[in-house]
């Protein structure tokens, strides 16, 4: 059986579960602080990043979107990735913006672990202005679909990407009013966390006890 090296947070790791759980793959999670010294993470990924997808034989597949692209090559149903070569690219765009804020956000709450006066605000609002930018971006695209998908006639990858940098922000950016302000990212993300796959993967929040900045 598949295993996915997880944290209750992650964004990165919530799109590979979902993916597994649309295409109704067993597997099964493994929970870690990726921050601490315990983690398996850098016995199966150079990077030492979770999501890590472990298989059977015990080796690594690493990197959320090269395991999406590989869960596509191995198991191509329910296709979760257009066959349409241009919608396939709409769907990766999304999916890079929606990593990108994903990373700006990541690189914002550790900027603020820092504490009071060892946080740089050129840096942070730098970071900010990917997340807003990254956001607009994916709210022009959510109103253009209306009540439909992202992209082409079927849920997949954008969603997921765009489902999951949405629900990553209410755990780690409270504060932004991202549903006050763009509606159509609010209804899509309701839409979204209703499906079983991301009910059964809502993000929660973990405490980092090691240091890590
Ligand atoms: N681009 C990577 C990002 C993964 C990532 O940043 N994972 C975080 C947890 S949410 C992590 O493991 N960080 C540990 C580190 O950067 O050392 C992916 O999509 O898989």
């Amino acid at each position: 059986m598949y295993k996915v090296i997880s944290a209750t947070p992650s964004p990165y790791a919530r799109k590979v579960r979902i993916a597994l759980l649309e295409k109704a793959i067993p597997f099964e999670v493994q929970t870690e602080v990726p921050w601490h010294g315990t983690t398996a993470t850098p016995a199966y990924n150079p990077l030492e990043k979770l999501p890590v997808l472990v298989l059977p034989d015990g080796s690594g597949v690493y990197e959320s979107r090269f395991i999406l692209e590989w869960l596509e090559v191995m198991h191509p149903s329910p296709a979760l990735q257009p066959a349409d070569p241009l919608q396939r690219l709409a769907a990766r765009q999304i999916e890079v913006i929606a990593d990108g804020i994903c990373d700006a956000v990541v690189l914002l709450f550790f900027e603020r672990m820092r504490g009071a006066g060892q946080a740089s605000e050129p840096w942070m609002a730098r970071q900010r202005r990917k997340v807003e930018g990254g956001l607009r971006a994916l709210a022009q695209r959510a109103e253009a679909a209306g009540d439909g998908w992202l992209v082409g006639d079927s849920f997949g990858l954008a969603e997921i990407a765009a489902g999951t940098v949405l629900g990553y922000l209410a755990v780690r950016f409270q504060e932004l009013d991202w549903r006050g302000q763009y509606p159509a990212l609010a209804a899509l993300s309701a839409k979204l966390e209703a499906r079983p796959s991301f009910r059964a993967t809502v993000p929660v929040p973990q405490s980092i006890t090691e240091a890590v900045v």
